[in-house]
């Protein structure tokens, strides 16, 4: 009798064991890495975790009923210390971070969107600044025909300043 408890409390342990090395692996951030769905709003992310696990995919869905909205997400070098707010209150700064774009997902509004740069996926454990560089009012079809032709540059269309001005930033990290 005591002899069984004391085994099935030892099997408890070494499961909860197994079971936490993963976690702690992770350095107490999120688990495993998954599909992390985010939703912009005209001039904000929703749904913008502060951490997810290496490997995580993030999708986009746009709620807004005109702008066109990205996700554009940019691995920050390790020795950068500063806020995403400080980071685009510097805009000249953004241009020097354009080779460290990750992924880049665009959605027109009222649609999911999908990856235009990358596959949506944060392989890359460190910080990550996310914008919205779409320019305020700009129109959605011409824009993304713009994005077509531009291979990778930034698209040349009519509208106000980056929706990043407006507010439209955030960062996420990615845990090992
Ligand atoms: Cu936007």
């Amino acid at each position: 009798m005591k002899t069984t408890s004391c085994r099935r409390r030892i099997s408890t342990i070494v499961l909860a064991a197994a079971v936490l090395a993963p976690l702690s692996a992770c350095g107490g951030g999120s688990s495993e890495p998954g599909t992390v769905a985010i939703s912009t709003v005209d001039y904000a992310f929703e749904d913008l975790p502060s951490t997810v696990a290496a490997g995580s995919t993030l999708t986009l869905t746009n709620k807004a009923e005109t702008e066109l909205h990205e996700l554009v997400a940019i691995r920050l070098s390790d020795d950068e210390d500063r806020s995403a707010a400080d980071i685009v209150a510097n805009p000249e700064d953004l241009v020097g971070l354009f080779p460290d774009v990750e992924t880049v997902l665009i959605a027109p509004p009222g649609e999911d969107g999908e990856p235009v740069v990358g596959t949506g996926t944060l392989n890359k454990p460190g910080r990550y600044l996310i914008i919205c560089a779409i320019p305020t009012g700009a129109d959605p079809d011409e824009y993304l025909a713009a994005a077509a032709e531009s291979e990778g540059g930034p698209p040349d269309v009519p509208g106000g300043p980056p929706h990043f001005v407006q507010g439209m930033y955030g960062e996420i990290t990615v845990s090992e």
